[in-house]
């Protein structure tokens, strides 16, 4: 902690931040630390001049074929609650580049800070997962839409410097000024009233995860959903990743 504001470091860089058990339980715990210790704000980073902040979700502990990878206990879902249901206001600060589920992460903080260069990479589509309800409200909320389909449907490397024209980044600065500022913007944050910040941001996460999907609905997009993860093309999709190869899909 620095005065009030509650730094948390995801520091596995050495497997890429992968966001298996292991790092989600340290994002979660770390949370709970800070808020319990009295932050009024809390910066996420990680370590300086990685190339990579996340590469997304562990794909060695993704579930056995055939079952769903964003089931609600599985890490990456734990950790977009957890972020979502922080009392105390999120600033999330990324260099380098950050891929697949790390970028609902990303979107789910508060307020995100960039350093130039840094990329946002969306790839359900490159490993044939079909991505979920609550995942797709995460990217609804943060970035217009016809950005998220062609994100989404490319898969491909999207620099902070175009998202940031949209609204989706809040800042983006060179790399040996992201630390400065986002201190500066917690450091704006912790003067202001904590119980305000609180009710507004409980709020804001309800009314945003408001759209409803009635039972018929929610039973038929998890009908489409099972086709996708028993299918041959999301074997495919994360061995051809394990693989580090292009996938090769076929539609079956
Ligand atoms: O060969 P070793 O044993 O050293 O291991 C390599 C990679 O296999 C490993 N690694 C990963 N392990 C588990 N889960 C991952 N997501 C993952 N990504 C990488 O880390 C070691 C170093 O990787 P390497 O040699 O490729 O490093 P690099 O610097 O040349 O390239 C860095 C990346 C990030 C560009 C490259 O590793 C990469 O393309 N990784 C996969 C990125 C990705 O597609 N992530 C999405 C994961 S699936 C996910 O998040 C959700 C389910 S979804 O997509 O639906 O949102």
């Amino acid at each position: 902690m620095i005065g009030r504001v509650g730094l948390l470091t995801l520091t596995h860089t050495k497997k890429l931040n992968v966001m298996g058990n292991a790092l989600v339980t340290q994002l979660i715990d770390g949370l709970n630390t800070l808020v319990g210790s009295g932050a009024l704000a809390i910066i996420i980073k990680t370590l300086p001049g990685v190339k990579v902040w996340s590469a997304g979700y562990d794909i060695h502990e993704l579930p056995p074929h055939g079952q769903d990878p964003l089931e609600c206990h599985e890490p990456l879902r734990r950790a977009v609650r957890a972020m979502q249901t922080c009392q105390v206001p999120i600033v999330i600060q990324i260099e380098g580049g950050v891929w697949g589920g790390a970028c609902e992460l990303v979107m789910s903080a508060d307020i995100v800070v960039a350093a130039a260069g840094a990329t946002i990479s969306f790839t359900p589509s490159r490993l044939g997962v079909p991505y979920n309800p609550s995942g797709i409200m995460s990217f609804l909320n943060s970035i217009p839409l016809h950005i998220l389909k062609e994100m989404f449907f490319r898969a491909q490397s999207v620099p902070v410097e175009r998202l940031a024209q949209y609204g989706v980044i809040n800042h983006v600065v060179p790399a040996a000024e992201l630390e400065d500022l986002a201190m500066e913007i917690a450091g704006d944050i912790v003067k202001t009233s904590p119980l305000s910040n609180a009710v507004f941001k409980e709020q804001v996460t309800s009314i945003c995860n408001a759209l409803p999907l009635n039972s018929n609905e929610f039973e038929r997009i998890e009908a489409s959903r099972r086709v996708v993860y028993t299918s041959e093309d999301y074997r495919e999709g994360v061995l051809a990743i394990k693989e580090k190869r292009p996938p090769r899909f076929r539609g079956v």
